[in-house]
């Protein structure tokens, strides 16, 4: 893609998480008191309430704008949740967000309801801006970490993030629908747009159709071929990427909303609502961010013909229409507004009485509280939107009616009327039809709302939020968020191997048995770690071997492990299975290659500050740990072309942050072969954080036990989060060992 370098380069942090969410906008708004004085204050919305638990269970960031323009931030932790401020100049707020995102992308893929507009200069700041937005995250991200992408806005940063940090997982969301092709290739940017999604692992939409939208675009401007949800995207270097995209209905924290709704004061509140519209037999509601695709203008045409032929009157019905205020510097929604309240107003002159009112019209945005009093006190809520994503207003209602009463009137254009099926669905483009239906809500007996209402509710509690983000998680990494400690599947394993004749328990070091740290030699086991091995090595139904990709010596000296333990270093190229009998004899022509190697690196990394080379006995590590990740990768890359360019037979692998070359080729599989045979083990067990770790995890047998430590693509079955947690698996599976043990020696 034909970007523009940013302008700004210190968006500097000095931590990373393993979870990264990137929004356009932050969950937390910043307020200036009467005084000056200045607060972060969250914004409870249905996403925070989602990621809030998998943030804080997976040392998770937030990304994105704070909401003022020209402002700069210095990251902050808000209700236990880092959070990354990107800032936006208030031209940028123009062109990127209120220009290209708000009125070129938001008509265009809600069906050119209102005319999108195409500008370049609001196509060149979109670039600009989600650059910005993927060098913060690829700053934030620890190596392989999860990052998920939220929304229209930021469409390009998958790519460009793929571009700095292959290794990372990426998953984007589009909140808003995906339109059919004959509409969404009017995008001056069509192919920019659909390449910057693809830069993703995982592409999420909120219906079936609008994932089958995307798809079709990618085979008609691509030609790329795609099987059901699976795309295939050919990469750079002529490998093929696996890219998902599917749909994941969003929905609401169900159990939030039908709580509030059971507070008596807010059951107070909603009689206090229906007695100051002078309690009329039905109140109709609409609740609605004042935009066109609400289609607020058809709702309010239908009630209006509905009192003019007198099949409604004012006595019996009214209509309250929140429309909280939304994007009022556009000027398509500023019409919009004059247009709405002009319609309104016409209205309530020529049908509402002194008694009572025919449309009680609300431009304010209101607490939730005072929401949930809004739903409980309506009869029926109305929802005739002429394109949705999801539309989350009516999941809400029907979260909050657990008295089972209430009648949803949902537009068929809606992501949600997919799932609500038994709500009263209309097409809010046949008024008449609309009508029809009003009436047949208004007039709906107590039973069969109360059927319907019942499996609505089902729908919605059953798929709420959590199970949303749950799911597009498990779709992203195979896995899901990994909890803390030791999962029930991983106790009942290490149950099964505990019994086994002969134990090989193989553990990697660095990032499995102890934290990485900046300094190779400062790695140290824990303690409990330790511990634990010792208490498993005591015994001769077990043994421990440490395989490393560490050279033998250095590891020895970090790892210090009990007698007994077996060691393999440089991934398999050294075994030590004996004390002190570690041996490996390079070849002459491997000792010529090796010096040449030596050379090559060393000269490559020798400009840039930060990055050291471990020497092993039949390679070389170049480690980029200290450099920034964009350096690094940069200097990994040109290592690689060099050597590649002048040595053959060199085998190369990528580690976390480390490149490593060696002039023998073995890896960590073929070590683990080497020791079970040694050992004679009739079950393994294997813990590893790296990707060196998956040859290991593929060596093993389905009965042996693969354990992945941290997030990342991984073959083994099992996961725990940290070394902590290796710790205590390495407990618990001491234990089981000795209760094996000692049941076993109770039977004669
Ligand atoms: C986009 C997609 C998709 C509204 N007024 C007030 C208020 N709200 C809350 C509602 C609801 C939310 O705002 C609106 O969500 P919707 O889903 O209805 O629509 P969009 O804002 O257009 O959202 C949409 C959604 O993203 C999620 O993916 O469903 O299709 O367009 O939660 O309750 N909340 C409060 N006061 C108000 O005045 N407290």
């Amino acid at each position: 893609m034909n970007a523009p370098e940013p302008e700004r380069d210190d968006l500097y942090v000095d931590h990373v998480y393993d979870m990264i969410v990137v929004s356009n906008r932050l969950p937390v708004d910043y307020e200036e008191g009467p005084g000056g004085e200045t607060r972060w204050k969250g914004s409870p919305g249905g996403l925070v309430t989602a990621l809030e638990p998998v943030m804080r269970a997976a040392d998770g960031a937030w990304i994105g704008w704070t909401g003022v323009a020209d402002r700069e931030f210095d990251p902050f932790e808000h209700d236990g949740i880092s959070i990354i401020p990107v800032p936006l100049s208030a031209q940028e707020l123009e062109e990127y967000y209120e220009g290209f995102s708000n009125d070129t992308l938001w008509p265009l893929y809600h069906d050119v309801i209102a005319p999108p507009r195409f500008h370049r200069e609001w196509w060149e700041a979109y670039v600009r801006v989600n650059r910005r937005f993927a060098e913060a995250a690829a700053r934030a991200a620890s190596d392989g970490a999860v990052v998920w992408v939220q929304d229209y806005q930021l469409q390009l940063v998958p790519r460009m993030l793929r571009e700095a940090r292959p290794d990372l997982v990426i998953g984007f969301f589009n909140h808003i629908p995906f339109p059919a092709y004959g509409i969404y290739s009017q995008l001056p940017w069509r192919r920019q747009v659909i390449d910057g999604l693809l830069g993703a692992d995982v592409i999420g939409f909120q219906r079936a159709a609008d994932a089958g939208n995307f798809s079709r675009a990618v085979r008609r401007l691509f030609g790329y071929s795609t099987r059901g949800t699976i795309i295939d995207v050919p990469d750079s270097d002529g490998e093929t990427r696996r890219v998902v995209a599917r749909h994941f209905p969003i929905s609401i924290d169900a159990a939030g909303f039908e709580e509030l709704a059971r507070r008596p004061e807010v059951q107070e509140r909603a009689r206090e609502i229906r007695e100051s519209l002078g309690n009329p037999e039905t109140i109709m509601l609409g609740v609605d961010r004042l935009d066109y695709t609400k289609g607020i203008r058809h709702r309010v045409k239908a009630f209006g013909e509905l009192l003019r032929d007198g099949r409604l009157s004012v006595e019996d019905v009214t209509l309250v229409q929140v429309a909280s205020p939304s994007r009022e510097r556009v000027e398509t929604y500023r019409q919009l507004r004059d247009e709405i309240e002009l319609q309104v107003g016409r209205l309530n002159g020529d049908y509402s009485t002194l008694g009572h009112q025919a449309i009680a019209y609300l431009h304010h945005g209101y607490p939730r509280e005072e929401m949930v009093a809004l739903y409980l006190a309506a009869d029926v809520m109305l929802v005739t939107a002429l394109r949705d994503g999801m539309n989350l207003v009516a999941k809400e209602y029907v979260a909050c009616r657990f008295d089972d009463d209430g009648v949803l009137l949902l537009s068929e254009f809606t992501g949600a009327s997919d799932e609500l099926r038994q709500a009263v669905l209309v097409n809010p483009h046949d008024i008449e039809g609309l009508k029809d239906a009003i009436v047949e809500a208004v007039r709906m007996p107590r039973r069969e709302r109360a059927r319907r209402m019942r499996a609505l509710r089902r729908r919605v509690l059953e798929n709420d939020v959590a199970k949303w983000s749950a799911t597009f998680l498990e779709t992203l990494t195979g896995t899901g968020i990994i909890a803390p400690g030791v999962s029930d599947p991983l106790q009942t394993a290490i149950a099964r191997l505990a019994s086994s004749e002969r134990l090989l328990v193989a553990l990697d070091f660095d990032g499995t048995l102890a934290p990485l740290v900046d300094r190779p030699e400062d790695a140290r086991a824990s303690q409990r770690a330790r511990a634990a091995i010792e208490r498993l090595a005591a015994s001769d139904d077990t043994r421990v071997a440490i395989v490393s990709g560490r050279a033998l010596d250095s590891l020895g000296q970090v790892a210090s492990p009990p007698a007994g333990t077996l060691l393999s270093g440089s991934h398999g190229v050294e075994l030590q299975l004996e004390p002190g009998a570690a041996t490996i004899d390079l070849r002459d022509s491997e000792l010529v290659k090796l010096e040449r190697l030596s050379e090559i690196v060393e000269e490559v990394a020798s400009g840039t500050d930060g990055a050291w080379i471990e020497r092993k006995p039949a390679g070389l590590a170049l480690h980029t740990r200290r450099l920034p990740s964009k350096t690094g990768t940069a200097l990994q890359h040109s290592a690689r072309d060099r050597v590649a360019a002048e040595l053959l037979g060199i085998t190369v692998r990528t580690g976390k942050a480390v490149l490593e070359f060696a002039v023998r080729s073995s890896d960590k599989g073929e070590s683990l072969t080497r020791l079970r045979q040694h050992v004679g083990a009739t079950a393994v067990i294997y813990v590893g954080d790296d990707v060196t770790d998956e040859d290991a995890f593929a060596a093993l047998d389905d009965d042996d036990v693969g354990v992945k430590v941290g997030q990342g693509k991984s073959i083994a079955t099992h996961r725990v989060r940290s070394t902590d947690d290796v710790a205590e698996l390495l407990e618990r599976l001491a234990d089981a060992r000795d209760a094996a043990r000692e049941a076993a020696s109770r039977w004669p």
